[in-house]
């Protein structure tokens, strides 16, 4: 196939609450939604990167410059294009990992709506429910925490993540455990905001039975995370230092982590992140799909990615209504705890156009 063009929006869509991580605080989550037109129909994408480059490097309107400057021109160019061909041709432009994985998205979404094939069907998928996890901000107090855990786990959420800050972090989890007990699966994630000088300190979280640590230290300290792991005994999982399913196999015969947070945008798409769940799967570590905020067409085909044998632990793939009063798509609903995995072609669900209209700040068509 070969492009006709493709279609930037800018959105911005309310929060239903603050989120607040070690990183800054989001009220708002603006987003690139990514429409690639060709003679056979049109595809879908996401683009994860935040406003500011606090999580990653990456930010919404970097992403719409190298898109418009570079990416989309270079795909253009291809006359026989399909998604995995998306990739390679991108290659030669280093990084921009959430804007490349946007666009291989909306290629491989126009691919498998013309063939009528499913993004579960096509990435693998054996499961047509995922059980859901849900990512707890940092609050202004205790009771406000409790609260909050208290209306999720009401909600069905079968597992809970506290974000964690130093100061935000041993007494949170004392007292998530102290009320909901034992049995609720629990842990936490400090986006970097650690050294390896605290691993002291952050073995004070071993007796409270967490699941896991998600990336305590800076994105590229990956012998620090090695020598973590060696003094904690809740294991250490990696988000923000796994960028390709090279840093996967480094970060995993190093020791730096014995479970991996897979996030598409952040490793350069849906293909990179099923190598990932590859390259964990042959070494036993369990893999979990993590989420970015994102619109019901990014969780669309998270779901599809958290259905494949490998995501073994709940992922971050709340329910529309955790973020957004109103959704894009058709809201996603937790049943049981679980969401359904889409079936329908390609990520088997579509902007309702009067939804993206309504959160759409700017518009701009490339021309192929
Ligand atoms: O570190 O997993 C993270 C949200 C934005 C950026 C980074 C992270 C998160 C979350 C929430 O934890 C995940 C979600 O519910 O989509
Ligand atoms: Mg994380």
């Amino acid at each position: 196939m070969k492009l006709t063009g493709v279609e930037i929006r800018t959105i911005a869509m309310p929060l239903v609450a603050p989120f607040r991580t070690s990183f800054g605080t989001e009220t708002v989550r603006e987003a690139l939604i990514l429409r690639a037109v060709t003679p056979d129909g049109e595809g879908w994408g996401e683009c994860v990167a935040m406003s500011d480059p606090l999580y990653s490097s990456e930010y919404v309107s970097a992403a719409a410059d190298v898109l418009q400057r570079f990416l989309v021109p270079a795909l253009g160019q291809v006359e026989d294009l399909d998604a995995p061909a998306v990739a390679p041709t991108l290659a030669p432009f280093k990084g921009h990992r959430m804007a490349k994985a946007a666009l291989e998205m909306a290629v491989l979404d126009a691919e498998l709506r013309a063939e009528g094939r499913s993004f579960a069907r096509e990435l693998g998928a054996v499961r047509d429910r995922v059980p859901c996890g849900v990512s707890v901000g940092i609050m202004d107090s205790i009771p406000a925490l409790l609260d909050a855990v208290a209306g999720y786990l009401d909600a069905g959420y079968v597992r809970i993540k506290l974000k964690i800050q130093p100061g935000w972090d041993v007494e949170p989890v004392r007292a998530v455990r102290a009320r909901f007990g034992e049995d609720v699966l629990l842990q936490v994630d400090a986006n970097t905001a650690y050294t390896v000088a605290d691993a002291r300190h952050l073995a004070q979280l071993d007796p409270f039975d967490l699941l896991l640590i998600e990336q305590p230290l800076d994105e590229e300290d990956v012998l620090g995370h090695a020598e973590l792991a060696r003094q904690l005994r809740t294991p250490v999982c990696l988000d923000e230092s796994i960028v390709s399913a090279r840093a996967a196999a480094d970060a995993i015969r190093l020791g730096a982590c014995s479970i991996v947070n897979v996030k598409p945008g952040r490793v350069g798409g849906y293909l990179e992140a099923r190598r990932i769940h590859d390259v964990c799967a042959a070494h036993g570590v369990p893999v979990w799909c993590g989420g970015m905020l994102e619109t019901g067409i990014g969780r669309a085909a998270n779901l599809a990615l958290a259905a494949l044998p490998g995501f073994t632990l709940p992922g971050d793939t709340s329910a529309s209504d955790r973020y957004y009063r109103t959704d894009i798509t058709e809201p996603f609903q937790l049943d049981g705890g679980t969401l359904a995995v889409p079936s329908g072609p390609g990520l088997g669900v579509e902007p309702v156009p009067e939804a993206l209209d309504e959160v759409t700040t700017s518009t701009t068509w490339i021309p192929l």
